[in-house]
């Protein structure tokens, strides 16, 4: 029997951005159940929830400090019950989001730790310093050293892969292996059906030995998908998941291709799938803070790439660590419905697992944020103050804060332009009291309420795409093959024989000619993003042929 997340559509959301229903600006549980229905019409078979664990909120959820309970700004354990519940009932599964490299400094090990309870030392990595300096040269993935000093203690610190506040886990300690197993039985006999596991090919540290030197993360050569982060995740997975059925998809830095199939080939027994960086690498140089103009045939080659080498990809082109899709690879201000619906044909045409992530299925874009004092992510502040440090001059910095900082996907869901008796909504039907995070001021015509009354919405697209992906077989289970075409043309065919379908993409804003395939005037045309027929291939033009 095929593995039911193969024919799963994922659709993931950010809790604290997603619906509030307490009016205190913050997205919540209760407010996720209350949206359920919502969920349900769109055709989506699993939510990936976004931490919701009891937490300091430094990096919104990321830094969790106890596993097994609830963020009260989220609700309670009662609540979390009542949404894994609830969504059963919807025919929806719940996947958590795993975060296992590090936890807060604020969790109970850590400060025990601190304290200098040597059981709850070995579960983190303490290093006294070099030379009257940091232990290692090693780079964060925030812009800062992974180093922090241990208070009241002489030339000890502690390593943090992410921000001061996130100390690293020892993953070369049995003890800590054994803590997270319980913790991962603890929500799979909830009911849960899988972990979305954050960063978890760089949980395993080889040494502490310097790094060769790099523009950004220097070190990483140390942690990189070694060995003995395989072995854990081998483990994990004969220890724990098989038992539940579970699935899982790591979010897995730096690799690609070919360590993908290390980390998710079935026969490894390891990961189910992965989410690759390749097509989100396509318009940077270098670091990500670098936006270069995006080029669609630099977004076709990876995904390609990816479809034809790895064996069961994940598809995504949003998350809530990435700017809006819309505003990378489409054309919101002169092609908003096209583009927002050919990027969502193409997502949903891919071989794989596919994410949806929240606001994507209005067309939701980046955010006009004023300046530094509208952001509130810990990682745009810490690459601004290392910008600062290293002299850019002020402009440069906020713009390139402005078009990369992960804020754009975490403004506020888009429910309502305005209220049910035709009033003013500054909540956008996310919340009546003051967001957490500015609302994106589109709301007023990028909304789920406008959307839902349009027969050709972004959103009806969506659904009508889901449709069509559960129906035809050959979009899960079918092969991928790529047409050749010109600069900016997607064509792949999906499937074989009777059952094959072809897939047209046009990712740019111009018309071209129609692609040459064989028997075109014979195919039926199951989707399309534009109401007539035309000789050309307009803008953003996408179509599935049978
Ligand atoms: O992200 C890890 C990651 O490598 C990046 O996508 C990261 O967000 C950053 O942009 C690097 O430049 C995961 C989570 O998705 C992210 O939200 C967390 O902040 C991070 O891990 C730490 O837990
Ligand atoms: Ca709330």
């Amino acid at each position: 029997m095929e593995k039911w997340w193969k024919n799963s559509i994922i659709y993931q959301i950010y809790p604290r951005s997603f619906c509030d229903s307490n009016g205190d600006g913050i997205g919540d549980i209760p407010g996720i159940i209350s949206k359920i229905p919502y969920l349900h019409s769109l055709g989506i078979d699993a939510i990936w929830l976004s931490p919701v664990y009891k937490s300091p909120d430094c990096d919104n959820g990321y830094d969790i400090s106890d596993y097994r309970d609830i963020n009260p700004d989220f609700g309670t354990m009662e609540d979390m019950d009542l949404l894994i519940k609830t969504a059963r009932e919807a025919g929806i599964w719940i996947i958590m989001d795993l975060v296992i490299n590090h936890t807060s400094d604020q969790h109970e090990w850590f400060r025990k730790a601190v304290q200098g309870d040597p059981k709850y030392r070995d579960y983190y990595i303490f290093q006294k310093g070099k030379n009257g300096k940091k232990p290692n040269n090693w780079g964060s993935f925030f812009g800062s050293d992974v180093w922090e000093k241990v208070p009241l203690e002489d030339d000890l610190y502690y390593l943090h892969l992410f921000d001061k506040r996130q100390p690293d886990l020892n993953w070369k300690n049995p003890e800590v292996y054994k803590e997270v197993c319980d913790i991962m039985r603890f929500w799979l006999d909830k009911g849960i059906k899988g972990f979305r596991c954050d960063v978890i090919n760089v949980i395993y540290k080889n040494s502490l030995a310097d790094g060769k030197k790099r523009l950004a993360l220097t070190g990483l050569e140390h942690y990189l998908s070694t060995d003995g982060n395989h072995e854990i995740l081998r483990g994990l997975r004969h220890d724990v998941l098989d038992e539940y059925d579970a699935f899982t998809v790591g979010e897995t830095v730096m690799v690609d291709t070919k360590e993908a199939m290390k980390l998710s080939g079935s026969d490894r027994k390891e990961l189910d799938t992965v989410f690759g960086f390749t097509h989100m690498e396509c318009d940077q140089i270098g670091v990500k803070w670098f936006k270069t103009k995006y080029k669609p045939e630099k977004l076709i080659k990876a995904l390609d790439t990816w479809q034809k080498e790895v064996e069961w990809p994940s598809v995504y082109f949003e998350n809530h660590d990435q700017p809006r899709s819309i505003s990378r690879f489409g054309d919101p201000k002169h092609f908003h419905k096209e583009s927002a619906k050919m990027l969502a044909g193409l997502l949903l045409t891919l071989r794989g697992t596919c994410f949806i992530y929240e606001g994507e299925e209005i067309g939701m874009t980046n955010c006009d944020f004023a300046g530094m004092e509208e952001i509130e992510d810990v990682e745009s502040h810490t690459i601004f103050n290392k910008m600062t440090e290293l002299c850019f001059p002020e402009k440069l910095k906020w713009k390139l804060i402005k078009q990369t900082s992960r804020d754009n996907a975490r403004t506020p869901m888009q429910w309502e332009g305005e209220t049910k008796d035709g009033k003013k909504n500054p909540g956008a039907g996310f919340t009546t009291g003051t967001p957490w995070l500015k609302i994106n001021k589109n709301y007023k015509w990028i909304n789920v309420q406008d959307e839902e009354r349009d027969n050709g919405s972004i959103l009806e697209f969506y659904k009508q795409m889901i449709g069509i992906r559960h129906h035809e077989k050959a979009l899960t289970f079918g092969g991928y093959r790529k047409v050749d075409s010109a600069p900016g043309i997607y064509v792949f065919n999906r499937g074989e024989g009777d059952d094959k379908l072809t897939v047209i993409c046009n990712m740019t804003e111009h018309e071209h000619d129609m692609p040459h395939i064989a028997g075109i005037n014979n195919k039926e045309t199951l989707i399309c993003n534009y109401d007539d027929k035309a000789e050309k291939l307009r803008p953003y033009e996408f179509m599935i042929l049978k």
